[in-house]
């Protein structure tokens, strides 16, 4: 039996980043028969950068109300918030004293969120794969879909996992895996096809939120940094075109066909007529899950039940892994 988890944090809305290399693929993996899936909202993540209290709370709620409105269903998924269950701390403590200095200070998203301030960065910012790693092992884990970024954090989730393991001479956590699938696992900005789309960027018009209106999309896409060439026929040929390259594979992505069909179709074209084509497609792709999203938000109370029972059921299966690594441990339960 695999057990998937993953997570977003709710920092702000998300993108179509966030959509095409994690949620699109969480949905498809509740209807395989031999998984039990578990999507939480990382809300203890959020705020290891400046944040507004108020703003989170709301953010928490849309987030789950996006995983809803794009198919992840409460009957067949636990969908819950990660600081309802304490546990996720209190295993990210004991972790903590396996995890090493040196590897933390090699991680790409803390040296790119700290920036040259790394020295007045919180703990929190620093400790984060930590527990990211808390956050997949309380579950014994075994599957983590991830987009491309997330890569390094869980490569070091399956290093505390086997430090454990050697360290108290058990075979307790399993290795989690990254499931880094999909057709656009890495989304890049739309203002610069060398760097992920994000929803940090302090520029809106780099990224597509999933509750942009249609005339937003159209205006952001219009706007994309491009080139003046026509699009070629061999994908080969956007090597050195990296705005080029993110947009055919965005295309590619949401209209379920591989790049090379996508790229058929506009050979020959320039970006002023493939990008109305594109704008449609987004927009329409967006529409049914920006209405359910709408709609699900005028009743916060019925998301508000969801996250309660998933929170439930989610700390019925990690308190007894916590306790037993208590145990293991030789720490006291009094
Ligand atoms: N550009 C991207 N392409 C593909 N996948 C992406 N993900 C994020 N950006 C891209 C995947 O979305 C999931 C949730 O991400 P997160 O909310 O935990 O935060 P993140 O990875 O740090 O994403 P952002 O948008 O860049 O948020 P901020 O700016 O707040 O840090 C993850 O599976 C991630 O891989």
């Amino acid at each position: 039996m695999k057990r998937i988890l993953s997570g977003m944090q709710p920092t702000s809305q998300l993108h179509l980043g966030n959509y095409l290399g994690a949620l699109k693929n969480w949905v498809s993996f509740q209807e395989e028969k031999d998984a039990e899936c578990l999507y939480c909202v990382v809300d203890l993540h959020a705020i290891t950068v400046p944040y507004d209290p108020k703003v989170l709370k709301r953010a928490t709620l849309e987030i789950a109300a996006a995983y809803i409105a794009s198919g992840i269903d409460p009957k067949k998924s636990t969908i819950f918030v990660q600081s309802a269950v304490p546990e996720h701390s209190q295993l990210m403590w004991l972790l903590g004293t396996m995890a090493q200095m040196g590897k933390l200070q090699r991680m790409t998203q803390f040296k790119d969120k700290a920036g040259k301030n790394a020295e007045r960065a919180g703990l929190g910012l620093f400790a984060y794969p930590v527990l990211m790693a808390a956050d997949i092992l309380i579950y014994k884990a075994t599957h983590v879909p991830v987009g491309e970024d997330q890569k390094q954090h869980l490569e070091l989730a399956r290093d505390i996992a086997s430090t454990f393991n050697t360290r108290f001479g058990v075979d307790f956590f399993p290795q989690p895996e990254p499931v880094i699938t999909g057709p656009a696992p890495r989304v890049m900005s739309l203002r610069d096809g060398t760097s992920k789309m994000s929803k940090s960027d302090p520029s809106d018009m780099s990224r597509i939120n999933l509750t942009d209106d249609a005339d937003t999309i159209l205006k952001k896409i219009r706007k994309a940094k491009t080139d003046s060439e026509a699009l070629p026929e061999k994908l080969s040929d956007l090597d050195n075109r990296p705005e080029a390259l993110n947009l055919i594979t965005l295309y590619a992505a949401l209209s379920n066909e591989s790049k090379e069909d996508s790229l058929k179709r506009f050979s020959g074209k320039t970006f002023s007529e493939f990008k109305p084509e594109f704008a449609e497609l987004v927009i329409e792709s967006f529409a049914p899950i920006t209405n359910n999203m709408n709609k699900l938000m005028k009743d916060t109370e019925s998301i508000e039940k969801i996250l309660n029972s998933g929170a439930e059921k989610a700390q019925e299966m990690a308190a007894p892994v916590l306790a037993e690594v208590h145990r293991i441990m030789g720490l006291s339960r009094l």
